[in-house]
């Protein structure tokens, strides 16, 4: 029985230990340049790149034979895509979905749609391999992760710009305008799988108590959180900082974003995935 976890790049994990996996690249496109979002991707300088080009810039999905062919030789396979309110990855990999089982009676493919994007991905691609290793039965295991993606884990995020986001769609263009004012920060949550900027903070200071007090509304205490940011450890380790000093045994880790979420994130942007 051969077991795997795939995500879609969006997740920035790029590699797991002890469980095979894999990591489907998203892409994002200018008119001069294609970059694939891999390991292999200079995330800075990507993010240089762009600041300096002034052409249209987008991001594609994977297509569904990206996800067969991530699929191909295994029998279990659970799959965690971001949300299916602001991409295409989630439908690509169900019709992928569809086709491998056809093509193999015997296979079940689980994927789980994240209504999400980055770091809190991470926790639901941890839990999965956590249930794996415990041994459970893949309808276990679907069961499992589906109820914690639903009851045990959120995402907050903190943005110093929304242009990439307004500019492709993903976010209301007036709304990106006022919190692209020098100094504000947008401070945010993904109910119901999409961007909702709910915060306009000025400073850093302000835009991280905030957070951190909406995390705790939302039910946050003590439990694992995982921060990405782009190009911004120092705002990523005062965060940990402010919430080791109220709960000095959570597990907080941080992680440098990939190529799509520093993209639509931008320079200083981080997504903050938590447990409640
Ligand atoms: O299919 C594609 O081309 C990808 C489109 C992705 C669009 C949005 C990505 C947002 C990433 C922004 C902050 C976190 C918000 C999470 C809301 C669900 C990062």
């Amino acid at each position: 029985m051969k077991v795997k976890i795939i995500s879609d790049s969006s997740s920035n994990m790029f590699s797991m230990t002890d469980v095979d996996f894999t990591s489907v690249p998203l892409r994002i496109v200018t008119n001069d340049k294609e970059y694939v979002d891999t390991t292999e991707l200079d995330v800075p300088g990507m993010v240089s790149d762009l600041s300096a080009y002034n052409g249209r810039s987008g991001t594609a999905c994977p297509g569904v034979g990206d996800y067969l062919e991530a699929f191909e030789g295994y029998d279990e396979i659970y799959c965690v895509t971001i949300t299916s309110n602001l991409s295409g990855s989630y439908n690509a990999a169900m019709t992928a979905k569809q086709q491998y089982e056809e093509d193999h009676p015997d296979a079940k493919v689980h994927i789980i749609d994240s209504l999400s994007a980055g770091a809190e991905l991470k926790l639901h691609l941890n839990k999965l391999k956590s249930l794996i290793s415990e041994g459970k039965a893949f309808e276990d295991v679907v069961s499992e992760i589906e109820d914690y993606k639903e009851n045990h884990t959120r995402l907050q995020f903190c943005l110093e710009s929304l242009h990439n986001l307004a500019n492709n769609g993903r976010v209301n263009p007036a709304v990106a305008k006022i919190a692209g004012l020098v100094g504000l920060r947008m401070v945010g949550d993904a109910t119901g799988g999409v961007l909702n900027p709910n915060d306009k903070c000025r400073g850093e200071k302000k835009a991280l108590s905030t957070l951190f007090s909406n995390m705790k509304k939302a039910g946050y205490n003590g439990g694992t959180v995982f921060i990405d940011h782009c190009l911004n450890d120092k705002t990523a380790n005062s965060l940990k900082e402010l919430i080791l000093a109220e709960f000095p045994n959570a597990l907080v880790e941080l992680g440098a974003m990939g190529g799509l979420c520093s993209f639509y994130a931008e320079k200083g942007g981080m997504i903050i995935g938590y447990e409640i």
